[in-house]
């Protein structure tokens, strides 16, 4: 579970992270796509490209819903509920792609945030993140 100093750890950092949700989201996505080849199949027609507008508009999507999971640290399931549905029930994508998503997530956020990553903050990025995961795919049947 996460601890007081996580939580304040997470809220810090998204701070930064929250205020350019195209630029983080995209990012991360991009190394996804590029690291993790076969996450591209669900996005079909996606336009790839380092620049890709789709890719931008995405990641703006992803990180907004983990900054409301980030106001809600305490019941992460319960503010991505409808993520969950949509994800478990609707997408189906394979849940390991989750973890992928998710590394990439914090890979970029330490190359772009270097004196703000320190080891307590990659920790609790990690442990908040994982909640994520378990949050949209704990409903796959
Ligand atoms: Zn997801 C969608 C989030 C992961 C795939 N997503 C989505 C959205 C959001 C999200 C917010 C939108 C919705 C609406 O519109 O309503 N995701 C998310 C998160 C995460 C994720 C937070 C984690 C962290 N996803 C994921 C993965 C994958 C995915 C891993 C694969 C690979 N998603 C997806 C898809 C979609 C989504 C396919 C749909 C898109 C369209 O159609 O546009």
């Amino acid at each position: 579970a996460l601890t007081a100093d996580d939580c304040s750890c997470i809220k810090a950092i998204w701070q930064s992270v929250s205020s350019h949700p195209d630029h983080y989201g995209g990012e991360a996505l991009y190394r996804m796509f590029l690291s993790h080849p076969q996450t591209k199949t669900s996005f079909p027609n996606f336009d790839f490209d380092k620049d890709s507008p789709q890719i931008k508009a995405h990641g703006k999507k992803v990180v907004d819903a983990l900054t409301e999971a980030s106001k809600h640290l305490d019941n992460i399931d319960g503010a991505l509920n409808k993520m969950s549905d949509l994800h478990s029930l609707n997408l189906r994508v394979d849940p390991g792609n989750f973890s992928l998503l998710t590394h990439n997530i914090i890979v970029t956020i330490a190359d772009n945030l270097p004196d703000k990553f320190d080891c307590l903050t990659h920790q609790a990025l990690d442990k908040f993140l994982a909640a994520v995961g378990c949050a949209l795919t704990h409903k796959y049947r």
